[in-house]
């Protein structure tokens, strides 16, 4: 059982929904902790800079069974304006004391913190992408790199939100890569494009966002057997020991299917062949969407080092899922067939469906969108656009500069995968 630490707007209104659907399909003794008084407590440390969505957040788990600790919460008077600088050297230094004493406290409660870390935030923001990379860095000094840390973050749209998204986005990600195990992440452009042509829904809100992303990671998270029928109750040290073995690998791309949430969808039934050969499209092809027009199996663009495939509900036995996934021609050849895949059955139905399929990988998914924001930060950086915010909280050129490196050290290694 990890503990979840939620940082800035995203992080906490994803991690709220997560939280929320974890309890509904009935994990109290994962995600929860009972106390003496019969009630059951989130394992959640929620920080903010601007009180508003934390408000939020705690009153919608008011009166619910399960709660969120009274002393979750940490927050202070305002944002961090889309700075990661601020939220780094500043924010994230004048509130690590309590965040680390919350984290503390949680540790203590749970007696051990074996299943490690869930560290959740978006990339173009202030505080989730500055104040939670300063957060990761101390986690990481704290317990050491035993206990693993998996981050889930939120990659902006790629055009036009705030300005210096870019910027923030390419720190983030520096630290991110630096100081966790690995990294899950969820492009806001790939699933309004799924809502929008699966759901049926042309103006798609973060709140239909966020039950996409939640339900998707849930399917990650719940309790699972592996093929010899033991049960995995620690979903974030699984994913450190099964996916993160390669030091200049921690990009995870998550998948999943049926994408139907339209009723009108409703009487279609998916085989668990159909379900199979679709992940194994969108894998290869690289693509999110179950309807995406660039399904052509010649053009394979998108190689995994290591995969995980997750089936829940009724399914036809691990062999059918090696068969269809454990294919050489999704596959990098740098690591042993052996090591490369890794299948989890679970009986128990999830969110109604009747077989639910997910997958995670760490694969060339993100060799597109790190290309856009390293040209974009490049192209400012050469102008010394907006430097000066950074420099005014000690992000100098030099950060930047070791930061493009590293970034374009992880491009060159995801290229040659
Ligand atoms: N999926 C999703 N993305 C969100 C949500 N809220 C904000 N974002 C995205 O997150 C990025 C901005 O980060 P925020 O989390 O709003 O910023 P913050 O961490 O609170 O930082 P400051 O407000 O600058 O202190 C943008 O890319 C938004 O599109 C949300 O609820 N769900
Ligand atoms: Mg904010």
């Amino acid at each position: 059982m990890p503990i979840t630490v939620a940082l800035g707007q995203c992080g906490n209104q994803v991690s709220n929904c997560l939280t929320e659907l974890m309890w509904d399909e009935g994990l109290r003794d994962s995600f929860f902790v009972e106390k003496q008084n019969g009630k059951y407590y989130a394992r959640n440390v929620l920080i903010d800079m601007e009180p508003k969505v934390i408000e939020n957040v705690l009153k919608k788990s008011e009166g619910k069974t399960w709660n969120y600790s009274k002393t979750a919460a940490i927050t202070a008077k305002s944002g961090s304006g889309n700075n990661w600088a601020f939220g780094y050297s500043v924010l994230g230094d004048r509130n690590q004391e309590s965040i680390q004493r919350q984290i503390r406290k949680l540790a203590e409660d749970a007696d051990s913190v074996n299943d490690g870390f869930l560290v959740m935030l978006a990339m173009a923001g202030g505080t989730g992408s500055g104040v939670g990379s300063k957060t990761v860095e101390k986690i990481r000094e704290e317990y050491g790199s035993k206990v693993p840390i998996i981050a889930h973050a939120v990659w902006p749209y790629s055009t036009g939100e705030v300005v210096v998204q870019n910027y923030n986005t390419l720190l983030t990600l520096n630290s991110l890569n630096c100081s966790t195990d690995g990294v899950i992440f969820h492009q806001n452009s790939s699933i309004t494009d799924i809502i929008q042509t699966r759901f049926d829904l042309k103006n798609v809100a973060y709140s239909d966002i966020n039950d996409y992303v939640a339900k998707e990671l849930a399917s990650i998270l719940l309790p699972i057997k592996d093929t010899d029928g033991a049960l995995h109750k620690m979903p974030i040290y699984q994913i450190a020991v099964d996916l993160c073995g390669s030091p200049n690998f921690k990009c995870l791309t998550p998948r999943s299917l049926p994408q139907l949430h339209n009723p009108k969808r409703a009487f279609l039934t998916y085989s668990n062949d159909l379900l199979l050969k679709y992940m194994h499209q969108l894998c290869l092809t690289g693509n999110f969407n179950e309807n995406s027009g660039n399904m052509n199996m010649k053009s394979v663009v998108n190689k995994s080092l290591a995969m995980n495939a997750y089936i829940r509900g009724k399914n036809e036995g691990p062999e059918k899922i090696v068969g269809a996934l454990n294919d050489s021609s999704i596959f990098s050849n740098k690591i042993p067939f052996s090591d490369r895949f890794n299948s989890y059955l679970a009986k128990k139905s999830f969110m109604k469906h009747e077989t639910f399929l997910s997958t995670l990988s760490a694969d060339q998914t993100l060799i597109d969108p790190l290309e856009t924001v390293l040209s974009q930060s490049w192209n400012m950086f050469n102008h010394r656009a907006f430097l000066h915010r950074y420099e005014a909280h000690s992000i100098d050129s030099d950060h930047f500069v070791n930061s493009f490196a590293h970034l374009e050290q992880l491009q060159h290694s995801l290229k040659n995968l």
